[in-house]
């Protein structure tokens, strides 16, 4: 008679907990299996936002099923949960987690450490992409901002228009003033003819500077300052760096870059709110892609200084000959036709 087999353990790696967690934060987790992801479906008809008037608190982290909130009057933290039927709003667009970061909140404190969230108000403004490898649900990576701020590098790794271009078209959307940093200065000689300067012609704020040398850093302080600001951008580019130059005691974890492939190592894990006297300041996970929300193809050329009174069909496609001529002249036209091409493929 054959032995009968024990059955496997089905005991979890801790470290693949930890991994998916960090995946969770940066909104970068793997594509789930289609089953699982038709379980948590959340039912519909939930709460209905609050007045601002009966929120007590902001949120400044979002985990897993809790987020941590600093409470207005006694500006102490605490981590909640929700009481779902008050929070989990209705709407036709799913979102990875029922708050996010800048949001207000109603909490009720529950112990020292601990609350519940039970309300929540209507956001000013978001600043949303789809999930990756969850094409039906929205991540929100902070709301209420008074500017973003899309921080890129120089180099190590190269400027990328592609990402700051996708950062630049949210924003206006969702009408949150924009600035581009361009960071690493002290890497090369001079930033004249560099791709960044061709932002400035356009219209957009570009500020050059240096974190690790804390060169130029006056003109962003200046711009920041009382405002709740989002930096966001690819891993490697120092955003963290940067909130450590200019916060004194940040003590956001600074990674490094892969000799070889020139990247960031997403050493920053969660989207962090630092409150300060001078302001709002929201550090967060770098991204590998953001794939637009709530655009119509027809509508993407507003979000393009140089084709926005140019006109189009409602494919993204231009009518005028002549405009399409010049348009195919300017140097973002293939970015348009590539960020207009993966709102085509939804
Ligand atoms: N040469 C140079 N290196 C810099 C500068 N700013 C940041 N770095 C380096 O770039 C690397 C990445 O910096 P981080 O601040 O961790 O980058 P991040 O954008 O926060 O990355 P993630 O958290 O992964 O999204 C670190 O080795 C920094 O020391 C700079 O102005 N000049
Ligand atoms: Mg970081």
């Amino acid at each position: 008679m054959s032995q009968s087999k024990k059955p496997k353990s089905k005991k979890r790696d801790p470290r693949s907990i930890q991994e998916h967690f960090n995946q969770w934060n940066r909104g970068d987790e793997p594509k789930i299996r289609k089953g699982a992801q038709k379980k948590k479906q959340p039912k519909k008809n939930m709460a209905l936002p609050i007045p601002l008037s009966e929120t007590n608190a902001t949120v400044i982290e979002v985990h897993p099923k809790l987020c941590r909130v600093l409470l207005d009057e006694i500006h102490e933290v605490r981590l909640c949960s929700y009481r779902r039927s008050q929070v989990f709003q209705a709407g036709e667009i799913r979102e990875r987690s029922p708050v996010t970061v800048g949001d207000r909140v109603r909490v009720e404190v529950t112990s020292p450490q601990d609350g519940m969230v039970v309300g929540l108000a209507e956001r000013k403004n978001q600043l949303s992409r789809k999930a990756p490898g969850r094409e039906q649900i929205v991540h929100t990576l902070a709301a209420n901002l008074d500017r973003v701020v899309v921080v890129s590098s120089i180099k190590d790794p190269e400027f990328s228009p592609g990402l700051v271009d996708r950062f630049l078209v949210a924003c206006t959307q969702q009408n949150i003033p924009v600035t581009i940093v361009v960071n690493k200065i002290d890497l090369v000689e001079s930033q004249k003819d560099t791709l960044p300067v061709r932002y400035s012609e356009l219209g957009y704020e570009v500020l050059f500077l240096s974190a690790k040398k804390k060169t130029d850093l006056g003109p962003l302080i200046e711009k920041i300052k009382n405002q709740r600001t989002l930096f966001c951008g690819h891993s490697g580019v120092g955003k963290t760096k940067l909130l450590s130059a200019i916060v004194p005691d940040y003590s956001g974890r600074v990674g490094s870059v892969n000799p070889v492939t020139g990247k960031g190592k997403h050493t920053t894990t969660g989207a962090t709110l630092l409150h300060m006297s001078q302001g709002e300041w929201i550090d967060t996970p770098g991204i590998r892609a953001f794939s637009l929300t709530h655009i119509q193809p027809g509508d993407l050329h507003l979000y393009f200084p140089e084709f926005k009174d140019d006109d189009f069909d409602n494919e993204g496609q231009w009518i005028n000959q002549k405009q399409h001529e010049i348009a195919k002249n300017q140097w973002r036209y293939s970015s348009y036709l590539r960020v207009l091409e993966s709102l085509l493929e939804e």
